[in-house]
């Protein structure tokens, strides 16, 4: 299938899929939202083992396009969110393999937040992060305020979100809220090699561990050590497991196969 505002290509097990509307900054509009449902139904479709996002041009993304907003009528923000960001940002962290976003330039808005719903942040250098909902009166929507505050604490959340200032690659590194920062002319091959080395590991095993870090935000450790239990069940009945235990015993290299 072809897109007008997306690029999505695979490359053996990777899906890679690019936000194509550089001139502006790849923001997004409510159709190029629908596209990005119908590329994520197209990866789903296929055996695809991670899954690689990033931005065409200067920019990865910079949040909801302003220009395509019904400004007369406040329900649509609240529209748009509940139709296109919220089910986005959540099956971006539910999809069963990895996914890694290589930030190529600024990440503002909602753009920032759908990059931080990825499983692995790597960003250029000269990339920014920019919380910039309040600079128009609004509130960090997208996941932003939850995983501002879970990952840098109350102090960093408010001031990203209340000053609207941008911070670079490097300091996003240093706070924990990104993977690593990456030399600008580096990013796509890390992001790639990456992406490859992801989708070679034991994809079942991947998605559980997924689930499992996105469970202990709100699990005691009771609940969580239940949940390890369940998860490590299912883990412990792949054909992977098998080839991981075998290759290990055989002094080999494992061949996962993803099931
Ligand atoms: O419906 C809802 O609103 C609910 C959902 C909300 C989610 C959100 O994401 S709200 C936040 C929306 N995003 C922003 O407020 C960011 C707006 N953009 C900027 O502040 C700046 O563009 C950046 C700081 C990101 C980058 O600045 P700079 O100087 O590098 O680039 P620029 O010149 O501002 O932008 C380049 C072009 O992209 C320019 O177009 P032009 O003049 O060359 O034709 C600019 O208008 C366009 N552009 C950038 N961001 C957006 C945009 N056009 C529409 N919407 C944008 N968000």
């Amino acid at each position: 299938m072809t897109y007008d505002d997306l690029i999505l290509e695979f490359d053996g097990n990777v899906a890679i899929l690019t936000l194509n509307r550089p001139d502006k900054l790849n923001s997004l509009t409510w159709a190029m939202h629908q596209e990005l449902k119908a590329a994520l139904d197209e990866i789903s479709a296929r055996p695809v083992r991670a899954m690689l996002l990033t931005g065409a041009g200067r920019g990865f993304c910079a949040g909801q396009d302003l220009a395509d907003l019904d400004l007369s009528r406040p329900q649509a923000i609240a529209d748009t969110l509940e139709a296109n960001y919220n089910p986005l940002v959540e099956r971006l962290k539910a999809l069963p393999f990895p996914v890694v976003c290589a930030v190529n330039g600024v990440a503002a808005g909602a753009g920032a937040n759908i990059a931080l719903a990825c499983d692995f942040v790597l960003a250029a250098r000269s990339a920014s992060f920019l919380q910039a909902f309040a600079r128009i009166g609004l509130v960090p929507d997208s996941g932003g305020s939850w995983v501002l505050t879970r990952t840098l604490g109350e102090a960093r959340a408010k001031g990203l979100a209340m000053l609207a200032e941008p911070i670079l690659a490097e300091t996003a590194e240093a706070w924990g809220l990104i993977w690593k920062a990456v030399d600008d002319d580096k990013l796509m091959a890390e992001a790639r090699a990456l992406s490859q080395r992801l989708g070679a590991q034991a994809t079942g095993a991947l998605a559980l561990i997924k689930q499992a870090v996105h469970a202990a935000a709100t699990n005691t450790l009771s609940a969580q050590l239940a949940l390890e239990a369940e998860l490590q069940r299912q883990a412990a009945a792949s054909a992977d497991f098998q080839e991981g235990v075998t290759a290990f015993l055989e002094k080999r290299r494992a061949n996962f196969m993803g099931r």
